[in-house]
């Protein structure tokens, strides 16, 4: 049985992969960081199941002893501090994590467990003020945040550990992915939970940010398959995952609202707050090495997408369950 460690794995695509590899006979190993309260809740399904080991992507000692532990045989990094706006407010934490995070992983697989295949979450943000449409593995970077940055510093250590070392390292380059599992702060969640809200008579109205901007959006659940398919190959090497669609923020917001039979504009309100020092206009990937070399393609549309979100966050909040409000948390003050 081979052994995987997905760092990140309470997160969004961290609870999906571990799914899927669970499901091909993986021993799945889930690095957890500390808290005072531990959130597993994406793991309901499958915690018996997950091996949980305490570390965090600021500590290069734990992964050091996390591997001789564990000897995992593919390495799977989605740990990050992955929100954008929070990189503006934090960016020197978002640089430890997201950017020197993946160097310290690096140096732990190159010391103690080298023939281990590593996997980086890279990000559709590197393209930031693109510079091609649709942007490909070789469309030069141009990040926009803190948080691009970061990424970009990753995906070049993971090819340099590549190049350098000879490591079996592979950046996978995804863009934007959602599922009801997604982060509430996120806009296809905050938009599919504005509207099971206003549908259910909990509010009414839903503060949005740039409604133009565009992005390239697929099912995280497509994306973890991508991740895993990525790692059988012989040789490592860099993805774009996407759909090759992009689709506006307002188009988000008619296709949510249209699925509750809901009209956008009577709900939908400008706020100043929501906007970011620096956008990401647009945003499109092209997939077609990721379709011919791992022969992968997305199952899941984007309406279907957005469909499936607001059905979720419907049922969500018919049942007991409490759904805290992050809105106050997220806001950007410019
Ligand atoms: P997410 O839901 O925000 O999950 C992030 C995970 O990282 C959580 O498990 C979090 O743990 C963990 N984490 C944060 N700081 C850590 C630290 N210092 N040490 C260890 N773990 C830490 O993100 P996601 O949407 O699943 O994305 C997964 C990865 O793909 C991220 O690297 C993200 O940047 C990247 N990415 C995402 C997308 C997308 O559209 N979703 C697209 C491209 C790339 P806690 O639960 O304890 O907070
Ligand atoms: O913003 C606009 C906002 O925060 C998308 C992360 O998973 O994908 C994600 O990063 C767009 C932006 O995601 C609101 O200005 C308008 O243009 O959902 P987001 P993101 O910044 O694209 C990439 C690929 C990652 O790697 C990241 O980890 O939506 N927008 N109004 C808004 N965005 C938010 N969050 N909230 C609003 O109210």
């Amino acid at each position: 049985m081979p052994t995987a460690l997905i760092t990140g794995v309470t997160g969004q695509d961290g609870s999906y992969l571990a799914e899927f590899m669970l499901g091909l006979g993986y021993q799945v190993i889930g690095m957890v960081r500390r808290a005072s309260v531990v959130r597993l809740d994406r793991l309901e399904a499958i915690q018996d199941r997950v091996i949980l080991a305490q570390g965090d992507l600021l500590d290069q000692v734990c992964l050091v002893r996390i591997l001789q532990e564990y000897e995992p045989d593919e390495i799977y990094n989605l740990a990050a501090q992955s929100f954008v706006p929070t990189s503006w407010h934090q960016p020197i934490l978002t640089g430890e994590v997201t950017a020197l995070g993946v160097t310290r992983m690096l140096e732990a697989i190159r010391t103690v467990r080298p023939s281990a295949r590593f996997y980086q979450a890279s990000s559709s943000e590197m393209f930031g003020k693109v510079r091609e449409v649709p942007q490909k593995e070789t469309t030069p970077f141009y990040p926009r945040s803190p948080y691009g940055a970061a990424k970009v510093y990753g995906h070049w250590m993971t090819v340099n550990y590549r190049e350098s070392y000879g490591l079996h390292a592979t950046s996978g380059i995804l863009f934007n992915h959602g599922s009801p599992r997604r982060g509430l702060e996120f806009v296809e969640r905050k938009i599919s939970l504005g509207v099971a809200s206003i549908k259910l008579g909990l509010a009414d109205k839903l503060p949005l940010g740039n409604l133009e901007a565009r992005r390239d959006m697929g099912f995280a659940g497509d994306y973890a398959r991508a991740m895993w398919l990525m790692l059988q190959q012989d040789e490592p090497d860099d993805y774009v995952v996407a759909t090759g669609e992009t689709h506006s923020v307002r188009e988000m917001c008619d296709i949510a609202f249209s699925h509750a039979g809901l009209d956008y504009q009577d709900y939908v309100v400008r706020d100043e707050r929501f906007f970011r020092p620096a956008e990401v206009d647009l945003l499109v990937g092209d997939p077609s090495k990721a379709g011919r070399v791992l022969g992968w393609e997305p199952q899941i549309t984007f309406t279907e997408l957005m469909h499936m979100m607001v059905d979720a966050d419907l049922e969500l909040l018919r049942s007991d369950e409490r759904v805290p409000d992050v809105t106050e948390m997220t806001t950007l003050r410019r």
